[in-house]
């Protein structure tokens, strides 16, 4: 059978069957430079961007997506045949289906083929913002001291030539550069990962690099480009092939990487910017001068609960979020850490009822048309818990609070590093850069229980804590002694 492929001379004919852009895709200009076009930049940044193109003219602000990882190649393959047009399929609760076809996106460079074009890109008069998902781990600090990774040997390498970037540092310092050779106003960098304070972070690590490679750009950097802290927020699941048979079945159209999200979407973010910005306030967006409550309760609440249901999810044999949400033993414990855990040390936040926002948590977890793997939930934990639980952990051993849930998920995640199996002995699909050593540490157990808990860059000071190490001890021993997590979720969450 032959599909109609989704691309530029086809959207005519696509759009008597879905909804296509309406605005002229060759009119626009590229104001934005996106570093790591995943499925959240799909769904979330560009998804508003392309209400601003069709809604508000906005055409000076297409985005232009950046891939700096040789793993960027499909992407830039798949973009490439489809004129970089793709499928958003919002899932609503109900087994309603929203498919549009987005078409913000309007070039692709793979700066690992081309990083001259990749860095002119971003030193364009037209690029006014260069915005980054790259992940909690691509910021390249040690997460317990903060400071920047200088042990890297791609960073390294780009410290001696710094005509050869690889990393993300090494491109915006070369484009900075030349954009100030070239007197051009500097561009803003809008992080949209999901890291606390995640402009200031940014920043630091930029400057701490540029400081070494180039000390008068960085001085240029403090004083002309402007990070703003933002928090983003949209449940983003890994596509699968359910979505492009979905779209050949229903449409007849063939389209080899559409994506796949919930209705919520969020963006807050810190109205600074270097060199103007969309007005992305007409679609709902909320400009703040402080992020900081929204981004804490966001990390704290969503992304922890989601490790908080994945981790022992994963152990028990639940593949999807929405499956342990229907495991009452699992709801109950992931709000109880919210209720007992998280919230005492996130403190009031004004403007915001913070029951009700665990209980629109609950709602979209629960969302049974969202099949988000556990697989993607622990991807990196490594990075992941270190911003997402140890500190509310950290902060509840500071305050005699409760530590009992977020204790036993790290118990439960030395045990999922060491076995590497669920209850029923299937494996378990880990992705984490740091597989092998947190494998290495989790399986010493029996020789000493916390050895896990001894990769200090990630566990940060919490051995220092008597009463953690006591509770550590105890629930790891329940674990190895009776794998079923389950049961011992159920005896927490009814004890408290
Ligand atoms: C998830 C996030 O990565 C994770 O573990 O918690 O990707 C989450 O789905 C998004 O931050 C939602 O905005």
């Amino acid at each position: 059978m032959d599909f109609l492929r989704l691309n530029q001379s086809n959207l005519p004919d696509i759009a008597a069957r879905l909804s296509c852009p309406r605005y002229d895709r060759d009119a626009v200009k590229t104001g934005i430079v996106h570093i790591g076009v995943g499925g959240f930049h799909r769904s979330h940044q560009a998804y508003y961007i392309h209400q601003l193109l069709e809604k508000h003219k906005a055409v000076n602000w297409g985005i232009c997506g950046i891939g700096l990882r040789e793993a960027d190649r499909k992407i830039n393959d798949t973009l490439e045949v489809q004129n970089c047009l793709y499928t958003l399929l919002t899932q609503h609760p109900n087994g309603t289906v929203d498919s549009q076809v987005i078409g913000s996106l309007t070039a692709f460079i793979l700066a690992v083929d081309h990083p001259a074009m990749a860095i002119d890109k971003m030193a364009h008069p037209d690029t006014r913002i260069v915005s980054l998902t790259i992940t909690e781990g691509g910021y390249n600090f040690n997460p317990s001291t903060g400071e920047f990774d200088f042990d890297n040997p791609a960073i390294q390498h780009e410290l001696e030539h710094p005509d050869q970037p690889k990393t993300v540092f090494g491109f915006l310092a070369a484009a900075l550069q030349k954009r100030r050779e070239k007197g051009l106003p500097a561009f803003t960098i809008l992080s949209c990962d999901n890291i606390q304070h995640n402009g200031a972070v940014a920043r630091k690590m930029l400057l701490a690099f540029v400081q070494k490679q180039n000390a008068s750009l960085a001085e240029w950097i403090e004083m002309e480009v402007r990070f703003p802290n933002t928090m983003v927020d949209r449940i983003t699941p890994v596509t699968t092939a359910t979505e492009i048979r979905y779209l050949k079945e229903k449409y007849n159209i063939q389209d080899d990487w559409p994506v796949v999200c919930e209705p919520f979407i969020q963006w807050v973010i810190e109205d600074n910017f270097s060199n103007g910005r969309p007005p992305l306030e007409k679609l709902g967006v909320q400009f703040v001068p402080d992020v900081t409550p929204y981004e804490k309760m966001k990390i704290r609440l969503l992304n922890a609960g989601h490790s908080v249901l994945g981790i022992p999810g994963a152990i028990h044999g639940h593949p999807t979020i929405d499956a342990c949400m229907q495991d009452s033993v699992f709801a109950t414990f992931m709000r109880k850490f919210m209720d007992k855990e998280a919230t005492p040390v996130l403190g009031a936040i004004q403007g915001i009822d913070l029951a009700a926002y665990k209980d629109s948590l609950e709602e979209r977890f629960a969302n049974p048309n969202i099949k988000d793997a556990l697989s993607r939930i622990c991807s990196e934990s490594s990075a992941k818990l270190p911003k997402f639980l140890i500190p509310t952990l950290l902060e509840n051993l500071a305050n005699e609070g409760s530590i009992k849930y977020g204790t036993f998920i790290l118990a439960a995640w030395c045990y999922y590093s060491d076995r590497g199996v669920d209850i029923s002995n299937t494996p378990i699909k880990i992705i984490d850069e740091r597989k092998e050593e947190l494998h290495q540490h989790a399986k010493r157990y029996k020789q000493d229980n916390l050895s896990f808990l001894r990769i200090s860059d990630i566990f940060g000071r919490l051995l220092e804590h008597e009463r953690f190490q006591k509770e550590y001890t105890k629930v790891l021993a329940a674990i190895y002694a009776e794998p079923d997590v389950r049961k011992h979720m159920k005896e927490i969450g009814q004890i408290d």
